[in-house]
C-alpha cells in the first residue's frame, strides 16, 4: 500500500483493524500452545455464587433510559460486529440478507421443569416489547446510544420455570455456513456462546431485543431475538439466539475461550481493569451526527454507568479477578 492510500484511512479504522489482527495473532498462539487456553487465573476457585439481592423497581426503571444523545440509525445498522458475516464492520450489514429469520424458535432447555421452545411471535404474546435506550460499551473502546425494543429476559426464562441447580444461563447464536460467510473463516470456535449467571439473566437491565428505533430488528443486529445486557462489554450480549441451557456451572463462551487472559466471563464494563493490549478508561461515542471517525472520547463508567443498578450483584468480588 502506497503511503498516499495509508493516509486515506481514517486513525480509527487503523485502530480497529491492529485490534483485530491482534486478536487473531494471540488465538493463532494459543491455539500452539494448548495447555495456555485453560489456565486462566480465575480457574482454579470456585466463582462467587449469584447474588441474592433484589433490585427494587425504582432502582432498575432509573436504568431504562438515557437521555443522551442517540446514535443514527444508519450508524446503529451500518457499524457492526457480527462475526458470522465478517469481520469488517461494514461486512454485516452487506451480507446480512442471507440471514432468514422467519420461521424461528429458540430451543430452552437444562435445569428446569418445563423445557420446551418458543417463537419471536410467541415472545411477543407473553410480553408487549418495551423501549430501553441502553449504552452499548464494545470492549474495543467504542459506544453508541441505541434505542432498543425488547422483552426482559427474565420474563421468557420465568416460563420454563428453572430449577435451583439453575446457576448460569448459556446461549448459543445460529451456526449456519448456508446462511453466515464467514462461519467459513475459524475467527472464533463457531457457534458463537455466551453466558450470564443467573442473577445476571434475571435482572430486570437483562433484554432479549426485538427491534430498534421502533422498528423490527435488522440481522446485522442481530434478528430475530439478541442478548442485550448494558452493564457488560458489547460481545456478551450475543446475537440471533437459537438455544438458552440452564446449567450449573459457569459455561464456556467464544471469547472467553479464545484468549482467557483478555476477555473474562463476567466482562463488566470497568474502567479500571485495562485490557491488557489498551486501556479501557475511555470510549469514543459514537452518537449524534458522529461518525467512528470524529467521534469524541469520553470517560469510560464503572458498569457502563449501571453501577447504580447492578452495582449490588458483585459485592464483595474482586473485580480485578473477576472480569
Ligand atoms: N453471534 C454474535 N453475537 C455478537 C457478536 C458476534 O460476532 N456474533 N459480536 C458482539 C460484539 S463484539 C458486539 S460489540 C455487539 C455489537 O452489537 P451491534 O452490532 O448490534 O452494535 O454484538 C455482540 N454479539
Ligand atoms: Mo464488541
Amino acid at each position: 500500500m502506497s503511503l498516499r492510500d495509508a493516509l486515506k484511512i481514517p486513525a480509527s479504522q487503523i485502530t480497529d483493524e491492529q485490534v483485530y489482527r491482534e486478536r487473531r495473532r494471540v488465538l493463532a498462539a494459543l491455539a500452539a500452545a494448548p495447555a495456555l487456553g485453560l489456565a486462566g487465573c480465575a480457574g482454579a476457585e470456585a466463582p462467587p455464587p449469584p447474588s441474592k439481592v433484589a433490585v427494587t423497581p425504582e432502582q432498575a426503571r432509573s436504568g431504562f433510559r438515557t437521555a443522551e444523545a442517540l446514535t443514527r440509525y444508519e450508524d446503529i445498522t451500518g457499524y457492526n460486529n457480527y462475526y458470522e458475516f465478517g469481520t469488517g464492520k461494514a461486512d454485516p450489514s452487506r451480507a446480512r440478507r442471507t440471514l432468514r429469520t422467519s420461521p424461528w424458535t429458540i430451543a430452552v432447555g437444562g435445569h428446569c421443569a418445563k423445557p420446551g421452545r418458543f417463537s419471536p411471535d410467541e415472545l411477543r404474546r407473553w410480553a408487549v416489547p418495551e423501549e430501553r435506550v441502553y449504552r452499548l460499551r464494545c470492549v474495543e473502546g467504542w459506544s453508541m446510544v441505541i434505542p432498543w425494543l425488547g422483552v426482559p429476559l427474565a420474563k421468557a426464562l420465568e416460563r420454563f420455570e428453572p430449577t435451583s441447580r439453575a446457576k448460569y444461563v448459556a446461549f448459543t447464536t445460529l451456526a449456519d455456513p448456508e446462511q453466515m460467510p464467514g462461519l467459513a473463516y475459524p475467527a472464533l470456535d463457531w457457534p458463537y456462546r455466551e453466558g450470564l449467571r443467573i442473577d445476571e439473566a434475571m435482572h430486570p437491565l437483562t433484554l432479549l431485543a426485538t427491534g430498534l428505533y421502533g422498528k423490527p430488528l435488522p440481522q446485522q443486529n442481530g434478528a430475530p431475538l439478541r442478548l442485550v445486557v448494558p452493564w457488560k462489554y458489547g460481545f456478551k450480549s450475543i446475537k440471533s439466539i437459537v438455544a438458552i441451557t440452564f446449567v450449573e456451572r459457569m459455561p464456556s463462551t467464544s471469547w472467553n475461550d479464545a484468549q482467557p487472559r483478555e476477555y473474562g466471563f463476567f466482562s463488566n464494563v470497568n474502567p479500571n481493569v485495562d485490557h491488557p493490549r489498551w486501556s479501557q478508561k475511555t470510549e469514543r461515542r459514537i452518537a449524534g451526527t458522529a461518525s467512528k471517525l470524529f467521534a469524541e472520547r469520553i470517560p469510560t463508567r464503572p458498569f457502563n454507568g449501571y453501577a447504580e443498578q447492578v452495582g449490588a450483584l458483585y459485592a464483595g468480588m474482586d473485580l480485578r479477578k473477576w472480569f
